[in-house]
């Protein structure tokens, strides 16, 4: 005689919690049938994300802010835009993750656990801001393939961990060192095991930089699951991209790394400026190194109205790679007066800087509130796009706001 087994009244109320509603027929559910409530995970739950977050792909997951998310000094986990160019791993083994030196210019490989790093290297805390190199790819024209971000792939977080420098002084490096490149554990779209679906790097110099962290807390806690649980490199102020999350491996180099999307048109610049939509050859691109100078209105969100007669408190921040800010301007007429913003120290270098100004306007109307940040060698924000190229990357261009005064 044929036995339909049922799910257990107690196995029906943890799975009624995780779907946040009563399972009403459960008593008829039939054991081991999956729920498809819980197959196709909310996005915003399983990341612990804002709901106004904006989910530009799911495989791979890929998510980004709103500027007016953005308003926090230091960026909060639920607005942090997620940029992943494969799968995340699906089981850590945190007591058992282990980060390997190798390559031409290392004495000998060597390996260390995680609570190595934790003990026996001195810990630092800095606010770092890591924009991915293709935010505001959206803008493009003739139009860049890969997600279309527009502004909010930008996040300054608290990031705590151990001095790269530190560990590969311990390590033993040679005299040819040249750039380090990072292997990882999240695995390629394709399933293949022998592909990784990035591996980047930075020259050495900026691999020693005291900012340049192998980092296990963000924000004060473990690192959350979606930015690189538990340990990623964290490279302040050059393309997101060199902040390798899921940590596994260095390779230190006696070349510059040629790992995942290090070459062709990936993370790649024509050295020179071209005509849009020009074919370049592959010996005039130049990788990125430090991301130009941008600014970000964080408040109000665009659309605000504001009766006349008052006057517009505005603020957000503003960053410049390598280099710190020096100034930030806005205007209310389309770009031809400008007026000065106030400018606050970064908390550290690499760190965003916050902006404040107050605006007033002389009659009703539309208007557009338009911020510029200037970087310390004098280079300013462009009012538009900038320098076209292949894969969408640096559109720096001022961020500008709508207002209307009833
Ligand atoms: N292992 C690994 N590291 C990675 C990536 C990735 O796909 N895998 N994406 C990179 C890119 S392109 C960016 S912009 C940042 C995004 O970091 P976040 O998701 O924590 O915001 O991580 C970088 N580090
Ligand atoms: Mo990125």
């Amino acid at each position: 005689m044929e036995r339909r087994k049922f799910v257990q009244r107690s196995g029906l109320g943890a799975l009624s919690a995780l779907l946040g509603a009563e399972i009403v027929f459960g008593n008829r559910l039939p054991e081991g049938l999956p729920l498809l409530g819980l197959q196709d995970p909310d996005p915003f739950k399983m990341f612990g994300k804002d709901p106004q977050m904006v989910v530009l792909n799911d495989k791979p997951w890929n998510m980004e802010a709103l500027a007016h998310l953005l308003d926090d000094p230091i960026t909060p986990n639920r607005f942090m835009f997620i940029r992943n160019n494969g799968k995340i791993p699906e089981s850590i083994d945190v007591a058992n993750w282990t980060l390997t030196f190798d390559g031409e210019a290392v004495r000998s490989p060597k390996t260390y656990t995680l609570n190595d790093l934790k003990s026996r290297f001195p810990q630092h805390t800095y606010q770092l801001t890591l924009e991915c190199g293709g935010n505001g790819r959206s803008e493009f024209d003739p139009p860049a393939k890969g997600n279309q971000w527009t502004v909010g792939a930008v996040s300054c977080a608290e990031w705590t961990g151990v001095r790269l420098s530190d560990v590969l002084k311990d390590v033993g490096i040679t005299a040819n060192a040249v750039y380090i490149g990072y292997h990882a554990a999240d695995t390629h779209l394709s399933g293949d095991p022998t592909k990784e679906p990035i591996s980047r790097g930075i020259p050495i110099d900026k691999a020693m930089q005291e900012e340049t962290l192998l980092a296990f807390k963000m924000n004060g806690e473990d690192i959350p699951l979606a930015h690189g649980h538990p340990l990623r490199l964290v490279v302040g102020g050059w393309p997101a991209s060199t902040s390798g999350k899921w940590l596994t491996g260095i390779s230190v180099r006696d070349r510059v790394h040629d790992g995942e999307k290090m070459t062709g048109s990936s993370y790649r610049v024509p050295c020179e400026t071209v005509a849009p939509g020009e074919k370049v050859a592959d010996e005039d691109m130049c990788i990125i190194e430090s991301m130009p100078v941008k600014s970000l209105i964080t408040s109000p969100k665009t659309g605000a109205t504001l009766p006349l007669g008052r006057s517009l408190s505005f603020r957000g921040h503003a960053w410049a790679g390598d280099l710190q800010v020096s100034r930030v301007d806005y205007s209310i007429d389309f770009g031809s007066t400008w007026k000065s913003c106030n400018l606050e120290q970064p908390a550290n270098r690499l760190a965003w800087q916050h902006f404040s100004g107050t605006a007033s306007f002389p009659k009703k109307g539309y208007y557009e509130l338009w911020v510029r940040a200037t970087d310390s060698n004098g280079k300013a924000q462009p009012m538009v796009l900038p320098g076209w190229n292949p894969k969408g990357y640096l559109n720096n261009a001022c961020h500008r706001i709508a207002l209307k005064i009833t």
